[in-house]
């Protein structure tokens, strides 16, 4: 499943997932040799999805590798072939026919193949993997250079008529009232003009119908607006939720949506007019049997973790995370901070202004908008993570990433999370700051009172003084199962501590509105012994997990249920017994 409903009933789909023939081409030679066409006979069985680097022997390959796989058609159709996600470069191959190229990792791309023939049909996907100076992320980043197509691929067969796609947005005009616009563009395929009934309807109820005509291979937008009203809103308590289905002759598509405000006031964050404290942790969506190819029986376990936790937040550090995942903070009313892989720590300035990376950026963010635009649980769009903020560049990119959220946009935050509390000028231009600050681990314990005093005078000079504030990242490595009686780095008791005591200076700051600790499970991190980045990261992982990458928990697992759930108790397995 790659949403937790069905998103069709009409339109027919197939999941290509399962084993594909897979070869690394470790010269590069691949295009040369016109793999597209002849495939190399000696290839080995691939799960897709899938990172390469979790099957034995592949661990350390980064770089160009080609997947292969065949489609039998049994009737001629439309065709959509849609991947789900697949890491860095993709090149994708149609009977050898090159479809079109996607860079990226986390966010769905297709093609669309018009009249496909009956029979057996072959397809091959060229990735590159390689991390460079303007690839984001960028080729120093703290995890690991995973490679695949790490989520499902699917073929859809479309009728001569098909929905692109169905945008929802709303204003709230009242407490259980709003105005709603749907927008479904239609495209034909058929070679003479053609006529179909439109019908949307809510939750199974008929909301509107008309007939649309279109010309031979016209794309068509319809656009719905109609106030509503009765409506339940989308809460943490009652997280309501609506099914909009858009029929469209023989095709048709399913998304959900929740009403929902989200604003900020005197420093404040709003949810339906109510005050926000937020209890969070930042997830990545990775586990070292399945790199990122994440799968949905962990998430649903993963967050059971995570609510027990006490969290009403997690932050999908740090790229769009799987639709799956989404959904569930949708029914489970958790709020959710959702960004692009721009991650950039010591990564100089002049890099956010290369016109690839920058282009590469918008379209990141492009995607990752048009892709969850529905979802209720998310309330912020981060446009970064740790650039140098200190820097015009950093700032001119800023505006352009802005602009482009708002352009698309306007039911949500826009975000990002600063290194540079201190000396960033980048202050002004955000609805909410998320500062990222490894006091008692990279600094001194006592460095925070001191950080959040200039950060807080510095907001006041660049216009935010009434800009909410979050800890987005603080924390410190536990090594899972080090621990002893004296608070020694590294071992689970420092962490705990370290935990422990900054929170509870953060949630005694009424200028901030929340803590997300860094980080929920311990991750695989980029080492390699002839490179000197990471060097810090005992056992080759980012240990500052609270449980440990098995989903283990640490001794700060149950020191920040304590805090979050305010009840002190260190007992963490919702127990059976009486
Ligand atoms: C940064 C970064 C995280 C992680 C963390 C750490 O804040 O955003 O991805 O690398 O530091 O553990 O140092």
């Amino acid at each position: 499943m790659i949403r937790t409903f069905q998103q069709h009933r009409l339109r027919k789909t197939q999941l290509l997932d399962g084993l594909w023939d897979f070869v690394f081409d470790k010269d590069n030679v691949g295009i040369a040799e016109g793999w597209n066409v002849n495939f190399p006979a000696h290839s080995d069985p691939m799960p897709v999805p899938g990172c390469w680097n979790n099957e034995l022997g592949k661990f350390d390959y980064e770089g160009v590798a080609w997947y292969r796989t065949r489609v039998r058609i049994e009737d001629s159709s439309h065709l959509r072939l849609l991947f789900h996600a697949v890491l860095g470069h993709a090149d994708v191959y149609w009977d050898g026919e090159h479809l079109g190229y996607h860079f990226g990792g986390y966010t769905p791309f297709d093609f669309t193949i018009p009249n496909a023939a009956s029979g057996v049909h072959e397809i091959v996907v060229r990735t590159d993997s390689t991390l460079e100076r303007n690839t984001i992320p960028t080729h120093v980043v703290d995890w690991f250079h995973y490679g695949g197509i790490i989520r499902p691929v699917e073929l859809q067969f479309l009728p001569d008529v098909s929905i692109e796609n169905m945008r929802i947005t709303y204003n709230m005009t009242g407490v259980k009232n709003a105005d709603i616009s749907v927008t479904v563009n239609l495209n034909s395929m058929s070679d003479k003009p053609v006529e179909v009934p439109v019908s949307l309807y809510r939750n199974d109820e008929l909301f509107h119908t008309e007939n649309v005509q279109l010309l031979a291979g016209e794309h068509k937008e319809l656009k719905v607006e109609q106030a509503w009203s009765g409506l339940s809103r989308w809460e943490q308590d009652n997280p309501a939720l609506y099914m909009i289905r858009a029929a469209a002759g023989q095709d048709d598509k399913i998304d959900r949506i929740g009403f929902r405000t989200i604003e900020t006031r005197d420093k404040k964050i709003l949810l339906n007019g109510k005050e926000l404290y937020l209890q969070g942790v930042n997830r990545h969506e990775e586990h070292p049997e399945w790199g990122f190819a994440f799968p949905n029986k962990l998430m649903t376990k993963d967050l059971d973790i995570i609510l027990q936790l006490g969290c009403n937040t997690v932050r999908g550090s740090h790229y769009p995370q799987s639709e799956y995942w989404i959904d569930l903070l949708d029914e489970r009313g958790i709020m959710f901070w959702s960004e692009i892989p721009i991650w950039g720590a010591g990564l100089p300035a002049e890099v956010t202004a290369d016109p690839i990376f920058i282009e590469r950026a918008l379209t990141m963010m492009d995607e990752m908008i048009d892709r969850d635009l529905h979802h209720p649980s998310i309330l912020f769009w981060s446009v970064h993570n740790e650039i140098d903020t200190r820097s015009q560049q950093a700032y001119d990119l800023s505006i352009k990433m802005i602009d482009l959220v708002r352009s698309k946009d306007q039911s949500r935050l826009v975000v990002y999370a600063t290194m540079h509390p201190m000396t960033d000028i980048c202050l002004g231009l955000f609805d909410v700051i998320g500062i990222n600050y490894y006091g008692g681990w990279y600094f001194g314990h006592t460095s925070f009172e001191k950080m959040l005093d200039v950060f807080h005078a510095r907001c006041k000079e660049y216009g935010a003084e009434n800009t909410p504030v979050l800890m987005t990242e603080f924390g410190g490595a536990g090594v899972y199962g080090d621990s002893g009686w004296e608070p020694r780095l590294f071992s689970e008791d420092y962490q705990a501590d370290l935990l422990s005591k900054s929170m509870k200076l953060f949630r005694s700051d009424a200028k901030i509105s929340g803590t997300y600790v860094w980080q929920f499970a311990d991750t695989r991190a980029d080492l390699h012994s002839h490179l000197p980045h990471f060097r810090d990261r005992a056992r080759s992982f980012n240990n500052k997990g609270i449980v440990n990458e098995y989903r283990k928990p640490k001794l700060a697992y149950r020191v920040i249920k304590g805090i979050y759930t305010g009840t002190d108790d260190p007992y963490i397995w919702g127990s059976t017994l009486e």
